[in-house]
């Protein structure tokens, strides 16, 4: 068990009987958006030059956009998943995983890792205890039968479901807007224990992840912001390190 005077994730000393630390835990929630993904070549959304620059979210990422334009939206997201399948993961996703394994191995408490984001970069590297709250680039489902599976090749109007048997109600397995996120139960439930939240390359500007530092506050949680620079809600983070993820990242997870 390593030594809890250590600099690094945030460690509190238990009360001291007979000589000995008596072992405290920490749980531990992290928070991903698309800038820890930035530096394997996925674009951000909101930088300059991000996705929402060019692409228009209303027309590519919410339902009424699907219905309107579904060939839009099937060739955006079989853009980005061709572009997802010549990415690895970068040392930051690498750090994340390695922290969970310490966290697991030396029993230091709770552990989630919640990502915003629907690339497999986090699961690449090595992550476990993952909740994609905005869905899963690499899965689809089929709106007439529900028939949920993972791909790797384009969707279409005429791709055939194998649930069904049946072409034309294949989507991405993505959350839109005006979506409800995926796994909010289980989140909410860890932020309300959490005792260490840590938010890595995300703006902070998509609720309801935006307000995940919020109820980490309210539980009494430490709060560290990493990311490229500020993002929206930057003053709520009581200690924020700001550079690229692949540096910042494996420096404060040490
Ligand atoms: C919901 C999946 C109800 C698809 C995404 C009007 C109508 C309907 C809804 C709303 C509305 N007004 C507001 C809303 C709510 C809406 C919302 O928040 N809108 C915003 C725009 C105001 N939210 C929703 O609709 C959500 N659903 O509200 O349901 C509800 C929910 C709960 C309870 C009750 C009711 C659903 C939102 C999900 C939308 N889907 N993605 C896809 O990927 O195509 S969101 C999209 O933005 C991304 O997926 C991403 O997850 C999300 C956040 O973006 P970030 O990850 O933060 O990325 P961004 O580019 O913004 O920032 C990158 C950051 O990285 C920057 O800070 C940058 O500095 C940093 N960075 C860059 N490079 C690096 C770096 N950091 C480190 N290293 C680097 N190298």
């Amino acid at each position: 068990f390593r030594d809890l005077r250590e600099p690094g994730p945030c460690r509190r000393l238990g009360p001291v009987q007979g000589g000995r630390v008596q072992r405290v835990t920490t749980n531990l929630v992290i928070l991903t958006g698309a800038g820890v993904s930035a530096e394997s070549g996925l674009g951000t959304f909101r930088d300059t030059g991000g996705i929402w620059s060019k692409f228009d979210p209303m027309k590519l990422a919410t339902p009424e956009g699907f219905a309107a334009d579904p060939e839009a939206v099937h060739a955006f997201y079989n853009a980005r998943r061709d572009n997802l399948l010549a990415a690895t993961p970068n040392p930051a996703h690498h750090a994340l995983a390695e922290l969970e394994r310490a966290w697991r191995e030396e029993r230091r408490g709770d552990f989630l890792l919640v990502t915003q984001n629907i690339d497999n970069l986090h699961e690449q590297a090595g992550s476990e205890a993952l909740l994609h709250m905005h869905g899963e680039l690499l899965k689809s489902r089929c709106e007439r039968c529900g028939h949920l599976f993972e791909h790797t090749d384009a969707l279409s109007l005429e791709r055939v479901c194998e649930g069904c048997g049946k072409a034309g109600g294949l989507r991405p397995h993505v959350v839109w807007f005006g979506e409800m996120p995926l796994g909010l139960d289980r989140i909410y439930e860890a932020l309300a224990r959490c005792d260490l939240f840590v938010a890595v390359g995300t703006s902070g500007t998509v609720y309801p992840a935006a307000g995940f530092v919020q109820e980490a506050l309210s539980a009494g949680a430490h709060t560290v912001e990493l990311s490229l620079e500020p993002g929206e809600v930057s003053a709520l983070f009581a200690e924020r390190h700001h550079g690229p993820a692949s540096r910042v990242v494996p420096e404060w997870a040490r």
